[in-house]
């Protein structure tokens, strides 16, 4: 909804200054298209500034519409505008430029037009499925400041201890509960059946305190057992007196007088979770030799550094807390029979730099029972996905030999089996998109169905709806994730409301305002990424490699020989596919002469002979490298190595660039995260990466490196030569932005506090769904209908 007062003084303004309302129309009018971005309405409310009558627009309400609008649809007279007053707020409007009338609009009324425009006018009905989740939200805590947003569990637990504990002791009781319901395997964990009321816990934990106090604090939780277990105690409280003595006084103090801090700090370390099943079912997910193939990238790499994180956070926290309990964790994907020398055919495969985690490889099966023996898309892997949880769940709890404690879905159809999974096995859920698809491809949703055939949005943007509202939290790596920045929207934020004409209508499919949602970010491999100065740690013996694949001969997927060794070199690496735009940035390096004098480019990514790729986007981009290296005469300025560079290999190559005092470059039209950009970042090389996704908050522009917009190519080439020109003259400059990378990566980009913090919040949530009912009973039921009547049949049309 937008401000009434908002609202008043547009209308006011409509009937006061018609003509220049109507000025402000018909310009819109005029640039002849039915839908515009937010960047044509703002380019077009420029150029109306800049004319003879633009004078009188600033200050009024009609600039503040402007400013404010994300979407514009245009048909004949009317104009009705998607306006984003603030982050997560949105409010419609229609205008008339024959009436000069103004009025706001409900969302369903603003699709519906969007849709009239795609489908035309409808005959006879014009019913189509509105989903609307809002109403099963009702009654249930929502944030409301803009600051708040991925902050949830700190929103949580400040608002529900208050609820809970409020009165007649209603929450002492459920702590109690929650504190008898921890096993492992048959090993009763914290209180025994022996503490049955919240006065006997009291009771208990006063006399515990006594003993504790009066044995040395390194008194191992063993010899401590036999009396502590009299009293109702059961392993779990900490491994030594110091610590039990500290834990049970943190829950007198709760059970006292609880605190927002003091109930997280208590759950934080409550021994509830010794398994994870990590559900990743598409794609190559293998240990080496997969990275760079289609749809194999940065998700990859994110789960395997994530799944040794956790492993050594949930180690530290059980031996703290005194068990002697090896953590599993299993990643859950698909097993491909044709594995291409990868080992994506094994069932099982042991995550190296873990003691415990593993590969579990489950095969697709089609209709008939037969396994899929090929490499499928992620676009068509829909159909295959209920059959897979099933044997998934299967294989799981005969792997685990019980359930898992918690799921973690990531990307759209691991969030989906992940959704399956923990409604049928009664675990929290988290999920990670990794990459939400729809807000990559412009107008995906509005004209899904033109798409269809190659990328199936359908399911896709089906299985992200379910997911993320049947989740129990939401992991993102960065704010605009969420919610985007001032002037654009988020990638769950751009799930509010869309419509896939003729399929359905979305009035309000999630909230950004909701407490599920939690910042957590991925960090980088510090035993690989570390900075270029660690000149012990350094990888030497790749040295005279590296040199012979920057400077050698060409032939033999590379491209282009440096004909002058000595200057630095930008560099980029990426899989090569059309939104990563590596040929957007030769072009630009190609046009500009300064920045050609200043550097060369290095490119790693896809394959120089166009007859190794296996895949049609990725050739397409091939063809025209070539072409560009063709036009542009790039051949002894820039190096083309078609090959992807092994992970340790990698980290050693940032690091020759940075002593060639060079750069590194992310020019995608889109990232979702950005795991090279911190890469690059950690070795001390400044880093020039894309304003469209995470680099945008990963980088702080000019401190720790440089944002660029790849719309505007020409700019953002002579901005690194002009970056490079001055660190010729100066060298401190590139000091300064190296440092200020290796300084923001430490701060704020760590697997170390990525796992910390994803352990406590899966605890967090455990708990509040244990003595809540954020299950949302209702919302789960209307969601199952909507897979089934919905999703299902969507799916199973792919193999049709
Ligand atoms: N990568 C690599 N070697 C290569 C190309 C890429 O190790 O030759 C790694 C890169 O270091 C990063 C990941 O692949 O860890 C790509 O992740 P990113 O988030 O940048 O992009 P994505 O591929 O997920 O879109
Ligand atoms: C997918 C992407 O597209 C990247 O931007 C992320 O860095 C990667 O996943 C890891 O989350």
């Amino acid at each position: 909804m937008l401000e009434q007062e908002f609202l008043e003084s547009l209308q006011r303004y409509f009937s006061e200054e018609r003509n220049t309302a109507h000025l402000v129309l018909h310009q819109l009018h005029e640039l002849g298209k039915p839908l515009l971005l937010r960047e044509e309405v703002q380019d077009a409310f420029a150029r109306m500034c800049a004319s003879d009558a633009g004078d009188c627009l600033s200050g009024t309400p009609v600039e503040r519409m402007l400013q404010a609008t994300q979407e514009a649809v245009i048909d004949g007279d009317w104009l009705y505008l998607a306006v984003r007053i603030r982050v997560g707020r949105w409010g419609y409007l229609r205008l008339n430029s024959s009436l000069m009338f103004v009025e706001e609009i409900p969302v369903s009324e603003f699709l519906y037009f969007k849709e009239r425009l795609v489908e035309g006018q409808r005959d006879g009905s014009d019913h189509i499925l509105e989903i609307d989740l809002e109403p099963f939200l009702r009654g249930f805590p929502k944030m409301h400041e803009t600051r708040s947003i991925g902050r949830g569990v700190e929103f949580l637990n400040r608002r529900l201890s208050g609820q809970l504990f409020e009165g007649r002791g209603k929450g002492n009781r459920l702590l109690l509960d929650f504190l008898r319901v921890h096993r492992y395997q048959q090993q009763t964990l914290m209180l025994n059946d022996t503490v049955n009321d919240v006065g006997k816990l009291r009771s208990a934990l006063r006399q515990a305190d006594e003993l504790l106090a009066s044995v040395a604090a390194e008194t191992p939780w063993s010899e401590l057992a036999p009396r502590l277990r009299n009293l109702g105690f059961e392993p779990g409280w900490g491994k030594d007196a110091g610590r039990i003595r500290a834990y049970m006084e943190l829950l007198l103090d709760i059970l006292e007088a609880p605190s927002p801090a003091s109930l997280e700090h208590f759950l934080q370390n409550i021994p509830m979770i010794f398994s994870i099943a990590v559900l990743s079912p598409h794609g190559w997910f293998g240990q080496s030799d997969v990275l760079g193939r289609p749809d194999t990238g940065g998700q990859v790499v994110y789960i395997l550094d994530q799944v040794r994180a956790l492993e050594r956070a949930m180690r530290n926290s059980l031996q703290e807390q005194g068990l002697d309990i090896d953590p599993q964790i299993l990643v859950v994907t698909r097993l491909i029979p044709e594995a291409e020398g990868t080992t994506c055919d094994l069932p099982v495969e042991p995550i190296a730099g873990t003691r415990n985690a593993r590969i579990l490889r489950v095969p697709f099966l089609d209709p008939t029972g037969q396994v899929v023996p090929q490499w499928i898309s992620r676009f068509e892997i829909w159909p295959y996905l209920e059959r897979f949880s099933h044997d998934a769940e299967r294989a799981l709890l005969v792997e685990l030999s019980g359930r898992p404690d918690f799921i973690i879905g990531n990307y759209s159809d691991g969030n989906l089996v992940a959704s399956l999974l923990s409604q049928r096995l009664g675990v929290t859920q988290c999920n990670i998109a990794h990459a939400l698809e729809k807000t990559k491809y412009l107008y995906s949703d509005l004209y899904w169905h033109d798409n269809e055939e190659h990328y199936h949005f359908s399911c896709q943007f089906t299985a992200d709806l379910i997911a993320m509202n049947t989740a129990d939290f939401i992991i993102t790596s960065t704010y605009q994730e969420i919610a985007g920045t001032g002037d654009s929207a988020g990638q769950y934020e751009a799930h509010g409301a869309y419509t896939l004409p003729g399929l359905y209508r979305v009035v309000h499919g999630i909230d950004v305002f909701d407490p599920k949602f939690n910042i957590v970010s991925p960090g980088v491999d510090e035993e690989i990424y570390f900075p270029y100065s660690d000149t012990d740690r350094r990888l030497t013996h790749c040295n005279e490699e590296i040199r012979e694949l920057l400077f050698g001969d060409d032939g033999n997927d590379r491209r282009g020989v440096l004909s002058d060794s000595g200057k630095p070199l930008l560099f980029t690496m990426a899989r090569m596919d059309t939104i990563k735009n590596i040929t957007g940035l030769v072009a630009w390096y190609g046009a500009c002469k300064e920045l050609r004098e200043e550097a060369n480019l290095v490119v790693v990514a896809g394959h120089v002979d166009p007859g190794r790729s296996s895949n049609e986007d990725e050739y397409q981009q091939i063809l025209k490298m070539h072409r560009l290296m063709d036009e542009y005469d790039l051949d002894g300025q820039v190096r083309w190595l078609g090959m992807y560079l092994d992970k340790a290999f990698a980290g050693e190559f940032y690091r020759v660039i940075a002593d060639f005092q060079g750069a590194f470059v992310q020019p995608a039209q889109f990232e979702a995260f950005g795991l090279t950009v911190i890469e690059a970042m950690s070795t001390g090389l400044p880093t020039f990466a894309t304003g469209f996704g995470g680099p945008l908050e990963i980088i702080e522009d000019d401190v720790s490196g440089f944002h660029i917009n790849p719309n505007h190519g020409a700019k953002a080439a002579q901005h690194m030569a002009d970056f490079l020109a001055r660190c010729r003259e100066d060298p401190a400059e590139w000091q300064r932005i190296s440092t200020g990378a290796l300084a923001r990566v430490r701060a704020r980009y760590t697997w170390k506090g990525y796992a910390e913090r994803l352990m406590t919040l899966s605890r967090v949530y455990g708990f509040w769904h244990y003595v809540t009912d954020l299950e949302r009973d209702e919302l789960r039921r209307y969601l199952e209908m909507f897979y089934s009547l919905q999703y299902r049949p969507l799916a199973q049309a792919i193999l049709k």
